[in-house]
């Protein structure tokens, strides 16, 4: 399933009524077992330039952009992390703000050569929220997570890449093929052992070695008695692709 940010005249920026879109959508990708992995992308030059700036009543004195967060973005991200199945980003354009923290919220994230992500917040006096103080500086350590925030300067898709701020840089125009290539590939796998895998990466950096060698073992048990394991063991012995249900 592929979900596109469609407000391209304003680079995707969001907007209340997106925020509702997207709530449906989640619930169809939760839903629906047909459905064994999810595309995010965003339509035009941009992938998303975080909130409106225009939206919000600047001069409502009860102004609370912690209530914004709490009743969309954050849902949002919740929700994208703990979806059992694979979710891939395609940066297709700027990645700005929240913009760049949602993709970042994604399992594997392709840009464009041409995307760039910024942390803009820090220039219009906010903190980066939708995760990006988490994720940041357990994707590219300290140092580099302090200047993108500090500075909210551009950081190209080659950098990222580089940085291992995400999975690929890919040109531009082969973006949507690579990233729809990816989502297929990945929708056609062991889709029940793909969301144990997410829960155990996302674990791992709140947890002891001990902790995780516990979880990893009592996942193995969970996954061992699938059908898909089954599958897999025995396509390799008799040198076949494997037919995973995910189910
Ligand atoms: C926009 C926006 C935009 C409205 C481009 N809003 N119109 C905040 C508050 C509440 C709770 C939740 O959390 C957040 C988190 C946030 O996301 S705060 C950060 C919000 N985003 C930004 O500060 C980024 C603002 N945008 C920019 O700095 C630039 O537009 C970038 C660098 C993204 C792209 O620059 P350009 O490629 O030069 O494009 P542009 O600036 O010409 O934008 C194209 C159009 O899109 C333009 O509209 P216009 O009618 O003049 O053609 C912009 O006004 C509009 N646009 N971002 N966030």
């Amino acid at each position: 399933m592929t979900i596109t940010l469609n407000r391209p005249e304003k680079l995707n920026a969001f907007v209340r009524d997106m925020h509702g879109l997207l709530r449906e959508a989640m619930a169809q990708a939760e839903g629906d077992a047909a459905i064994r992995a999810l595309l995010l992308t965003g339509a035009g030059r941009g992938f998303c330039a975080g909130q409106d700036l225009a939206e919000r009543d600047m001069k409502d004195p009860n102004l609370d952009l912690g209530g914004g967060l709490d009743a969309s973005y954050n849902p949002f991200i919740r929700r994208l992390r703990a979806l059992p199945k694979p979710v891939v980003c395609a940066v297709n354009g700027i990645a700005a703000g929240a913009g760049a923290n949602i993709a970042l919220a994604c399992d594997l994230v392709l840009a464009a050569r041409s995307a760039a992500f910024i942390q803009a917040f820090s220039k219009i006096a906010l903190v980066p929220d939708c995760g990006g103080t988490y994720w940041l500086p357990r994707l590219v350590g300290l140092q580099r997570a302090m200047g993108m925030a500090l500075l909210a300067e551009r950081v190209s898709a080659e950098d990222a890449e580089r940085w291992g701020l995400i999975w690929k840089c890919v040109d531009d125009a082969k973006l949507m093929d690579e990233a729809t290539s990816l989502a297929r590939t990945l929708a056609a796998g062991p889709t029940h052992t793909y969301g144990m895998i997410k829960k155990a990466l996302y674990a791992s950096s709140g947890n002891s070695l001990d902790q995780q060698l516990d979880l990893e073992r009592d996942f193995q048990r969970e996954v061992g008695r699938h059908g898909d394991y089954r599958e897999g063991v025995a396509a390799f012995l008799e040198k076949r692709k494997p037919a995973f249900t995910g189910r």
